[in-house]
């Protein structure tokens, strides 16, 4: 059985929206935020204190996009990936790491100097920086989605997975009314999947059995 571990509305539900696309049972252990702090415990499983970390017998990961990668390439045959015979195979990859490596990015940093530190190491010059960074990175998203409804491949894969996490978050850091009007067509789309919906419920299910409370990114 594969083990999740999540705190709600993180990186890691790129791998819970992803098995729950994919139809797979597994195992949701849900951490408060960050828990690194509020779950010092959680330092034994996974020393950086992030998440996710996914666990699959002896496979240990803790990268989401790569665990994304993972569970459609291991769990396949999925439309959801996209082989190495496909012509899309390259841009494929390219997508499925640039919502990380690329989107995510920028945002972490909106994140920690808007919401996480405490008001006085709060920085409304980094916030706004890196604010017109990632939009100016999600500008090639805009272009990929002229010609087609998803980035790549013509249909919808884990590379829409990992980006799409990247829009649900910064919907949250409230960035969402200053996507362009075919970004926010995307992103509507992404977010009425079943596969979505159903990993949202799971998230909030858990959180409730579990005693977590959901990850506040509000300003406070
Ligand atoms: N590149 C990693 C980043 C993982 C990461 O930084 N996760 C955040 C949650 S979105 C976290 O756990 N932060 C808590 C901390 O840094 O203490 C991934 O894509 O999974």
């Amino acid at each position: 059985m594969i083990t999740l571990y999540h705190c709600s509305r993180a990186r890691s539900f790129r791998p819970l929206w992803t098995l729950e696309e994919l139809g797979r049972p597994y195992e949701l252990k849900m951490l408060p935020f960050p828990p690194r702090v509020l779950a010092p415990d959680y330092l034994q499983s996974n020393p950086l204190g992030t998440v996710p970390l996914m666990l699959d017998g002896e496979t240990r990961m803790t990268e989401s996009a790569a665990i994304c990668q993972y569970l459609v390439t291991r769990y396949g045959p999925t439309a959801l990936a996209v082989g190495p015979q496909e012509p899309a195979y390259g841009a494929y990859l390219n997508w499925l790491h640039f919502g990380e490596a690329t989107l995510t990015f920028p945002q972490t940093l909106v994140l920690r100097y808007a919401r996480l530190e405490p008001q006085e190491r709060r920085n409304p010059q980094v916030v706004e920086d890196y604010t017109r960074w990632f939009f100016a990175r999600l500008r090639a998203i805009d272009a990929a989605l002229v010609s087609q409804p998803y980035v790549c491949a013509g249909r919808f894969t884990a590379a829409d997975i990992s980006i799409g996490f990247a829009l649900v978050l910064a919907d949250q850091l409230d960035l969402s009314a200053r996507f362009s009007p075919r970004i926010t067509d995307y992103w509507r789309h992404l977010t009425a999947r079943e596969g979505f919906r159903r990993a949202v419920a799971a998230e909030e299910r858990a959180g409730v059995e579990q005693h977590v409370p959901p990850t506040v990114l509000k300003p406070i």
